[in-house]
């Protein structure tokens, strides 16, 4: 080792140290973490704002990036066509397509699943953003990393797991 290289070792070193610290220390901190999320949408869809308003009352700092060609955004961020929703977002390293509920987002950043992402395919009745008096019962899939990999990741109804 050169005396150049030495404390970028050392550094490496003591980043290894702070994620260890910080990760048994995540319980108490998890409440007031604000994950950031960027969520891409059609400047004209109100249920898309309708879901990025759920996903900020839920802690997360959303950004909301107004797409022209979501078709693009899609296929770019690895989501089959067959789960397309209308709106696609990127959080802690993961795609969440479509009006995914807060609960099932926390849960896929939590388990860290080796996945591209989860999607809730359509517009589901009562789902977060398409509030209904008259909710439906709604499944959310895991999806990638391999082309057409897929696996249920729960029913839900409204906001919550059903
Ligand atoms: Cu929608």
């Amino acid at each position: 080792m050169t005396v150049l290289q030495q404390p970028i070792a050392r550094r490496a070193v003591l980043a290894g140290l702070t994620v260890a610290v910080a990760s048994t220390a995540v319980s108490p901190a998890a409440a007031d973490d604000r994950p950031p999320m960027k969520v891409f949408k059609d400047p004209n869809c109100g249920c898309c704002s309708g879901w990025a308003t759920h996903m900020t009352d839920a802690g997360f700092a959303v950004t909301v990036v107004e797409a022209e060609d979501l078709k693009r955004v899609r296929s770019q961020a690895g989501v089959p066509a067959e789960l397309a929703g209308c709106h696609t977002a990127e959080v802690g390293g993961y795609i969440v397509e479509g009006h995914v509920p807060a609960v099932a987002v926390r849960r896929l950043l939590a388990t860290r699943p080796t996945a591209t992402g989860i999607a809730a395919p359509g517009m589901p009745m009562g789902s977060p953003g398409m509030e209904s008096p008259d909710p439906e019962t709604f499944e959310v899939f895991l999806f990638g990393p391999a082309p057409g990999q897929k696996q249920s990741f729960g029913l839900y109804r409204g906001t919550e797991q059903a």
